[in-house]
């Protein structure tokens, strides 16, 4: 069952026009007809496991190339943490996939901060591209080693905080233990 979260004091059935609706979701991330869907990358692009894989191996070769050319002529050293890039969505129901490079939880000093960034950034590229619908998955929760009930509470609050003309965020997750995070973190 999804489940919906509203900014406190906002009558049902109206919305701020600042502040995206949230929707959790627990599901595969690859199969969500949005606009746009955010890819927990690294910072070589160039795909790897976890939902960065099942993206590329579902979304097929133009995103892999897509990111070869934006190492090329935007960051040849690498996406740094924190930011975000968008490709177009290859196969996939979504029409474009923003790439952004979570925490390393154990490597990082300021893994909620950074983790924050990804957000904000990806509404900022998805507000660059017209997307008005875009989903998520749990970034730096599964390889990156962010404990989900740190990560959950600090994503929803990056994005209730976030100015940003998306209309929905969609947070998809892998299993219970994610949704009942988020779902715990949407209830605060
Ligand atoms: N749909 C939704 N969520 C998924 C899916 C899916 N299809 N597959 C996995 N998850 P991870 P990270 C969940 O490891 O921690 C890659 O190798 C998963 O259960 O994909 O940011 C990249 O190339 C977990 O909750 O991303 C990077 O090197 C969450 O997605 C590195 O992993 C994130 O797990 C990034 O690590």
């Amino acid at each position: 069952m999804p489940s919906e979260g509203r900014p406190e004091g906002t009558p049902k059935g109206r919305y701020s026009a600042l502040v995206p609706r949230i929707v959790l979701l627990e599901g595969d991330l690859t199969t969500q007809d949005v606009d746009a869907i955010v890819n927990a990358a690294n910072a070589s692009l160039m795909g790897g496991g976890g939902v960065d894989g099942a993206i590329h191996r579902a979304g097929g070769p133009s995103i892999l190339a897509e990111c070869r050319e934006i190492r090329r002529t935007s960051f040849p050293d690498g996406l740094p943490t924190g930011r975000a890039v968008a490709t177009g969505g290859g196969d996939l129901p979504a029409r474009w996939v923003i790439h952004t490079v979570g925490p390393v939880y154990a490597a990082s000093a300021d893994p909620a901060g950074e983790l924050a960034s990804c957000h904000t950034d990806s509404l900022k590229v998805a507000d660059e591209l017209g997307a008005r619908t875009v989903a998520f998955p749990a970034i730096s929760t599964g390889v990156f080693g962010y404990p989900i009930v740190e990560a959950a509470p600090a994503a929803v609050a990056a994005v209730r905080g976030a100015e940003t003309a998306v209309a929905e965020v969609r947070f998809v997750l892998f299993g219970r233990e994610a949704f009942e995070a988020f779902e715990r973190a949407l209830a605060r």
